[in-house]
C-alpha cells in the first residue's frame, strides 16, 4: 500500500520478536533472557520462545471486552475493571488530520461538551495535544486533540515534543485514530499524515484507523452522497480508506439538534466498538507505545509512592478532629440535660409559686435567662454536628480517593506530558537504561520524516 513506508513495516515487523512477560519490552532476535530487565522468558513455541502476535499487547491486564449493543458499550467487564482500575474500562482516542479539517470540533461532539478550541482560521488554532474525557452512553472515553503535524509554522522542536505527548498521553495504546478529513478537502497532506502515524504508531496502526469526514451538511446542501465524493476521490485518498477496509463516516460538527447530534456520536462509537472487537478487543500498541509504557509506569510508580503517603497522614488528622469533636458533642448534650432539668425543677417551684400570685407577677427575666442559655448550647450543638459532618465527608472523599489512587496517579502523569514538563519528557530520550535506545531512535526518524514531508529540507 504505502509505496515508500514498505520498508517501514519491515522494520517493524515483528514476527520474531517476544515480549517480555515482566516488563513487555519487545525483544528482537533469539536470546531468552529480556534486553531491558535481564528477565528469562518461558518457552512457549516450537523453538522454545514466546511469539508476538501483530499486537504486543497485554490482554490480560488492559484490554477491550465491550458486549455488542451500545446500550452496555463499555470497555471493561465490571469485575475486570475492578481488578485492573480505570486504564483497563477507558476507551483511548486520537484524532489526527491536517489543521483546520475540524479535529477539535469533532472531539467536542465525541465528548458532547466543549473541551477544545475549535474556530475558522488559515493559519493552526489548536497548537498542542490535548486531552479530554467524558462518560458517553456508559462509556469512559479519553479524546486527544492535536496539531495538524504538517503545518509549517510548528518548529522542529515543537514537532517531535507534540508527537510524543501524543505517545505518551495515549500510553499504553490508543484503541482507535481519527482521520479527520474536511469533505471536498483532501490533499497528498492526508496520506502522508498516515504514513508519519505508522511511523510513530507502527505499520498495522492502519487496523485502529477510521476516516471521519466533516462537514456533512456541505454534502447535504449539494444533495450528494460521500460515495459520490469517493467515486472521483484521488487515488491517494482512496488508499488511505482501502487501507484502513473501508471505514469511513461523515459527521456534521454544526449539527443544531442535540438529538441528531447525539446520534451521529453514537454511530461513530458503534463503529469504534466493531473495530476493536475485530481487533480481538485490544488497543493498538507496538514497541515505541510499549517503551513508553514502560517510562510512564516508572513514574505512575515514584508518584504513587507520594499519593499513597497522603492520605495516610489526612486520615490520621481527620480521625483525630473527629474524635475532639465527638468529645465536644458529648460535653454540650451533657450541659443541655443539665440546664433542662435544673429548667424543669426551676417550674415545678414556679408552679407551685403560680398557685399564691397572679399572673402578672411572675418574674420575666427569670424564664428568659435560663431560656437564652439551652438556646446557645442548641446553637453550639448543630455548630459541632455540622463540623462532624464536614469531618466525616472528607473521610468519606479520602476513601474514595485511596480507591482511585491510581486514576489520581495516572492523570498526574498525563498532566505532566501534556503541559510539556521537561522533566517528565527527559525520560522518554534518556530512558536507554530501562527502554533501550530503540524509543529514542524511533522519535529522531520520525523527526526527519516530518522534516521532509512538510518541506524544511
Ligand atoms: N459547517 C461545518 N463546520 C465545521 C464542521 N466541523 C468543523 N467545522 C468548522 O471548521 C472550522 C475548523 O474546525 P477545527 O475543529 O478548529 O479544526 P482543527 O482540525 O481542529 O484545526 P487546527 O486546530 O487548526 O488543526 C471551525 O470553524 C469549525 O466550526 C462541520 O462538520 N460542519
Ligand atoms: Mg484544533
Amino acid at each position: 500500500m504505502f509505496g515508500d513506508s514498505h520498508h517501514m513495516m519491515e522494520e517493524e515487523d515483528v514476527q520474531s520478536e517476544w515480549q517480555c512477560e515482566k516488563c513487555t519490552y519487545p525483544n528482537n532476535g533469539t536470546h531468552n533472557t529480556c534486553e531491558i530487565c535481564g528477565f528469562l522468558q518461558k518457552s512457549t513455541g516450537s523453538d522454545g520462545f514466546v511469539r508476538l502476535s501483530s499486537e504486543i499487547n497485554d490482554v490480560e491486564e488492559d484490554s477491550y471486552r465491550g458486549p455488542s449493543s451500545l446500550e452496555s458499550f463499555t470497555i471493561a467487564q465490571p469485575t475486570e475493571a475492578a481488578k485492573n482500575g480505570y486504564m483497563s474500562s477507558e476507551l483511548r482516542i486520537i484524532l489526527v488530520g491536517k489543521t483546520g479539517s475540524g479535529k477539535s470540533a469533532t472531539g467536542n461532539s465525541i465528548l458532547g461538551k466543549t473541551v477544545f478550541t475549535s474556530d475558522v482560521s488559515n493559519s493552526s488554532i489548536t497548537k498542542k495535544c490535548k486531552r479530554g474525557s467524558s462518560v458517553r452512553f456508559g462509556q469512559d472515553v479519553l479524546v486527544l486533540d492535536t496539531p495538524g503535524l504538517f503545518y509549517t509554522g510548528m518548529t522542529n522542536d515543537d514537532i517531535t515534543t507534540e508527537i510524543l505527548k501524543c505517545v505518551g498521553i495515549s500510553s499504553p495504546g490508543p484503541h482507535a485514530i481519527l482521520l479527520v478529513i474536511g469533505i471536498g478537502r483532501f490533499t497528498k497532506e492526508e496520506k502522508e499524515t498516515v504514513e508519519l502515524l505508522q511511523r510513530a504508531f507502527g505499520p498495522s496502526m492502519v487496523k485502529y484507523l477510521i476516516v471521519v469526514f466533516t462537514r456533512k451538511d456541505d454534502l447535504d446542501r449539494g444533495h450528494k452522497s460521500i460515495r459520490d465524493i469517493l467515486r472521483n476521490a484521488p487515488p491517494s485518498l482512496q488508499d488511505v480508506i482501502a487501507s484502513c477496509e473501508d471505514r469511513f463516516i461523515t459527521i456534521n460538527n454544526a449539527e443544531e439538534s442535540k438529538d441528531r447530534l447525539e446520534q451521529q456520536i453514537q454511530g461513530l462509537l458503534t463503529m469504534i466498538k466493531t473495530m476493536v472487537e475485530k481487533n480481538g478487543n485490544k488497543y493498538y500498541t507496538s514497541s515505541i507505545l510499549n517503551q513508553t509504557e514502560i517510562v510512564i509506569r516508572e513514574r505512575v510508580k515514584e508518584l504513587r509512592q507520594k499519593y499513597e503517603e497522603k492520605p495516610k497522614l489526612e486520615m490520621h488528622d481527620l480521625r483525630e478532629r473527629e474524635k475532639a469533636l465527638l468529645e465536644k458533642l458529648d460535653r454540650l448534650e451533657s450541659q443541655r440535660t443539665y440546664e433542662m432539668k435544673s429548667m424543669a425543677t426551676n417550674l415545678r417551684s414556679l408552679l407551685a409559686e403560680m398557685d399564691n400570685l397572679t399572673m402578672e407577677a411572675v418574674p420575666e427575666s427569670f424564664d428568659e435567662e435560663e431560656n437564652c442559655r439551652l438556646v446557645t448550647i442548641e446553637q453550639k450543638i448543630l455548630e459541632v454536628k455540622r463540623r462532624l459532618e464536614d469531618v466525616r465527608q472528607e473521610q468519606e472523599d479520602m476513601m474514595l480517593y485511596e480507591e482511585d489512587i491510581d486514576r489520581v496517579v495516572r492523570e498526574n502523569v498525563r498532566d505532566e506530558i501534556e503541559s510539556g514538563d521537561k522533566n517528565t519528557l527527559k525520560r522518554f530520550w534518556r530512558n536507554e537504561k530501562h527502554a533501550g535506545l530503540g524509543l529514542m531512535t524511533k522519535f529522531r526518524e520520525i523527526f526527519e520524516l516530518v522534516k521532509i514531508k512538510s518541506g524544511f529540507l
